[in-house]
């Protein structure tokens, strides 16, 4: 047990003992769990599309609720897998869990249990941590809804508890953080105080310019693209320096991300730039390279670029 001086809504509260724990955000992919995570953080954390598979490796968003600090594990969408990334974006979320104190199983109310959902709450019967539900998106549905749609999930297994909330508005997010905080075991925290993420920011950074891709490319571009930081250079002047490169598979596609006259990749830089210098406080000059490599997505060093474990067979 640790006493600490804690500052949370502008109290001070000191000599209470600290708790802290870590909780999974789990669910089919689209159910708004990097959201989630940024809404408790409080800070972009982690990168949102509304395309599917958008998170690629779990990412942990740090908060501090009263007295708690709650590490937040942000995992890739559970899907059925084809590729081998898809693989190991599964493989890598239910790692998650297997980490976490407890579970929040992610639903969107208006996709209900149709696709994933049902497997994946076959599946949570073999986990043995105390389980959450979030009914997400509630803005979307009828509320009369949403009790059937709790019951019907509470049939496959025992939650502990059931919240209703919406992570783009914030409904009743904070009565989920209450929640955890009470929960978690008197413990110390984790992390230091004013940490919110575990990315590096290099990593920050290419996942942001991947945003920017998810964001405006179609079909299966986003897919089959992906973003290393390569160079990153802190100038004099106080602005830094950032080189990163966009790996797609085939020629055809660098061509569409480069987009007319270089169009596509210039908007794409622009967004990824501008949230780059918000988030780092500092300008931001950002160089984006575009190299075909055909095979990236069965390079294992790509993979691990990505933190993701390569898969054997
Ligand atoms: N209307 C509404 N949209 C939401 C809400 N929460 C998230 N979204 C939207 O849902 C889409 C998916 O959000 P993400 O946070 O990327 O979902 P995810 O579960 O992390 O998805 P993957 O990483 O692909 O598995 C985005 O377009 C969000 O803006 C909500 O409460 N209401
Ligand atoms: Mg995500």
């Amino acid at each position: 047990m640790t006493d600490t001086e804690i500052h949370d809504g502008g109290e001070a509260t000191v000599n209470t003992p600290t708790r802290s724990g870590f909780v999974a955000l789990i669910g089919p992919t689209n159910a708004g769990k990097s959201t989630l995570v940024n809404r408790f953080v409080g800070a972009k954390v982690s990168i949102v599309s509304h395309k599917v598979q958008t998170t690629r490796a779990v990412m942990r968003g740090i908060a501090i609720h009263k007295n708690a600090q709650i590490v937040f594990m942000d995992t890739p969408g559970i899907f059925k897998p084809r590729r081998k990334l898809d693989r190991a974006m599964v493989t890598s979320a239910w790692g998650g869990a297997k980490d976490a104190d407890i579970i929040l199983l992610l639903i969107d109310s208006e996709r209900g249990l149709r696709g994933d959902a049902e497997a994946i709450l076959e599946a949570l019967k073999d986990v043995p941590q105390p389980k959450i539900l979030v009914l997400n998106k509630i803005d979307r549905v009828r509320h009369e809804d949403l009790f059937t749609l709790a019951e019907k999930a509470n049939e496959f297994v025992k939650f502990d508890r059931t919240f209703m909330i919406s992570a783009t508005t914030g409904s009743g997010c904070d009565d989920i953080m209450d929640y955890l905080a009470e929960t978690f075991p008197e413990g110390p925290w984790y992390y230091p105080e004013d940490q919110i993420s575990d990315l590096p920011m290099r990593q920050l950074a290419a996942e942001i310019t991947r945003e920017k891709l998810f964001l405006r490319l179609h079909q299966e571009l986003p897919y089959s693209s992906h973003v290393e930081t390569e160079s990153w250079e802190e100038r004099k002047d106080g602005s830094v320096r950032i080189e990163q490169v966009i790996y797609v598979e085939r020629d055809s596609q660098k061509k569409i991300v480069l987009g007319k006259n270089g169009d596509a990749i210039k908007a794409i830089s622009t967004a990824s730039r501008k949230e780059m210098s918000e988030i780092l406080e500092q300008p931001v000059h950002l160089f984006l390279f575009v190299k075909v490599r055909e095979n990236w997505g069965n390079d294992p060093e790509r993979f691990r670029e990505m933190g993701l474990e390569f898969p054997r067979d």
